[in-house]
């Protein structure tokens, strides 16, 4: 163990994804002295982990990008919805853009922030061999709302003697999948994607299914020279447009409703929709069919009658676009795919859904299901998702006023204020968290309106003289029940789904993500700036 340094910066940003790179841009611009922390070897955040065999984004750039023109007037894009590598490469391009690389410190973990009210500052310590302390007056958690893989706690699961993955953290070099027997759990979005590679090349592979995915078409096209010129031509009134819609996408909902519409018409705008391809069927419709459940069962069918086609086989037919839907469509979070249902109907392919044949236990070749089989495979690949939005925050030793942890403070739920501050944590902003638009917004939309609130925040307070900012409690109650107004909208809550914590056994019930859209989460950010930051007390 080497001697112990102690390190002071103005701020100190957990993660180099989306939000904590925009973060110190933001900050050294203004000219604070911040560091990032970055516990993966390379930035994108959830970008550099996700190496599962077919890791994709879905929502289609340039729209999934920063807008400063530094970072796309020398960028190329080749994909409409990129690639893990892609991006990871978009990701080094930025940092080199902003000359970012000095200011980040990789293969780092944070372990623990403390709070030292007698000097009005954070105290963080980290992983490394050194024992590194750092200082900081402010203290910019950027963990991403993925950072927390679950693996849900199966009967027997140590008694399987093959290998094991999960999405969340996958080796570097790659796994082989080539003539093995696999197994994959989950068909939620990283589930599609890595079943429509795994499926193509391995000897068998058993997929365990407990909802239906009414995963849409995205629709990836390469791109030339000339499209990313078309982009580059549009880009300054496209990224301005992202500005003022609900997810931060160019496009949002119709106004008015589908149902008010003849059928012919209404049939008309969904065949448009699902052939555009991505989020546009869920994202790009009348916003009643999320709302009003006519609309929402008719939309469910009409994707059912395009997935039906697909598939030959009638018992995976039944399994995977049942007659009657579990959750109302778009409820749970959307996925997009290529060949899922072409891959699923393969004869190397079975189902095994939990709702019809419960998993009894692993053993040691596989896992017996309550019918007695036993379903065998040597290498078994976890996507049973993540504890979402809260667990980056939650699996860190974050202490504040009177040593209390964000654990602690979330144990019976989340409160925020503006989904960027939290009450007895003086001067800690976090990003792409809880109570903010995060999984209803795009990443780097988010990271913008937030980063520069946040900046603007750290500004004033500089400027100020002020030690220190803290949520009020009053704020605290008024931002969850403003949170909790936006979730009762439409049929979101009908669902069992990460949005609301089910995923998470034990996990209380509740909204998440600030449901409201960004147009109305800016404007509350805004109002609280112009009230004198209202809801905080400034110290
Ligand atoms: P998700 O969307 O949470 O998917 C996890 C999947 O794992 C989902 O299909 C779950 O079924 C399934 N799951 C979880 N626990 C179990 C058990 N106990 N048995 C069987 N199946 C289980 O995570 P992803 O990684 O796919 O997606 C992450 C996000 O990345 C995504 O939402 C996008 O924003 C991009 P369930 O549906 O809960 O019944």
């Amino acid at each position: 163990m080497g001697s112990i340094e102690e390190k002071t910066y103005d701020a100190i940003v957990i993660g180099a994804g989306f939000s904590g790179l925009y973060l110190l841009h933001e900050l050294r611009k203004a000219g604070f002295s911040a560091k990032i922390i970055e516990a993966g070897d390379g930035p994108g955040g959830i970008w550099n982990w996700n190496r599962y065999p077919g890791a994709r984004v879905d929502t289609e750039v340039p729209q999934y990008a920063y807008s400063d023109p530094a970072t796309w007037s020398t960028w190329q894009w080749k994909q409409r919805f990129p690639d893990r590598d892609e991006l990871a490469t978009y990701f080094e391009h930025v940092v080199d853009v902003w000359d970012l690389r000095s200011d980040i410190r990789w293969d780092t973990r944070v372990t623990s922030a403390h709070w030292d009210e007698s000097q009005s500052q954070w105290k963080i310590e980290v992983n490394d061999d050194q024992y590194d302390v750092y200082k900081c007056k402010f203290f910019c958690p950027c963990t991403g709302f993925a950072a927390k893989s679950y693996t849900p706690p199966f009967p027997g699961f140590d008694t399987f003697k093959g290998k094991i993955y999960h999405s969340g953290h996958w080796p570097v070099g790659g796994v082989n999948f080539a003539g093995e027997r696999v197994c994959i759990i989950g068909t939620g979005a990283t589930g599609v994607q890595a079943i429509q590679e795994i499926g193509r090349i391995a000897k068998h592979l058993t997929v365990v299914q407990r909802t239906p995915n009414t995963a849409l078409p995205m629709r990836n096209d390469p791109i030339d020279g000339q499209r990313n010129q078309y982009f580059k031509d549009n880009l300054p009134e496209w990224k301005k447009k992202q500005t003022t819609t609900y997810a931060g996408f160019t496009y949002d909902f119709r106004p008015g409703k589908i149902m008010d519409l003849p059928l012919e018409k209404r049939r008309e705008l969904y065949e448009e929709l699902f052939t555009t391809g991505g989020l546009h069927f869920w994202l790009g419709t009348y916003g009643d069919v999320l709302a009003d459940k006519v609309a929402n069962e008719e939309a469910y069918q009409f994707w059912r009658e395009k997935t039906l086609k697909r598939i030959k086989n009638p018992h995976k037919a039944r399994k995977l676009a049942p007659e009657k839907q579990l959750d109302p469509f778009g409820t749970k979070r959307i996925s997009l795919e290529q060949n899922y249902f072409e891959i699923l109907d393969q004869d190397n392919v079975d189902i095994v859904y939990t709702r019809e044949t419960p998993i009894q236990e692993f053993v040691a070749e596989g896992f017996k299901t309550e019918d007695g089989e036993v379903h065998e495979f040597d290498v078994l690949v976890l996507a049973t998702g993540f504890d979402f939005v809260t667990g980056g925050l939650t699996q860190i030793d974050i202490r504040g006023v009177n040593n209390q942890s964000v654990k602690d403070k979330f144990a019976n739920g989340v409160y925020t204020n503006l989904g960027m501050t939290i009450r007895g944590f003086p001067n800690m902003f976090f990003m792409y968290g809880p109570q903010a638009p995060t999984a209803f917004a795009t990443g780097p939309v988010s990271a913008e309106a937030q980063g520069a609130w946040i900046v603007n925040c750290i500004k004033y307070i500089t400027e100020n003289n002020y030690k220190s900012i803290n949520v009020t409690e009053a704020a605290e109650k008024e931002w969850r029940d403003h949170v909790n107004e936006g979730a009762e909208q439409g049929l979101f809550k009908e669902a069992h789904s990460w949005y609301f914590g089910d995923n998470i056994p034990g996990k209380p019930r509740e909204a998440l993500n600030y449901m409201a859209g960004m147009p109305l989460y800016k404007q509350k950010c805004q109002e609280s700036v112009d009230a004198g930051y209202k809801g905080f007390v400034l110290v």
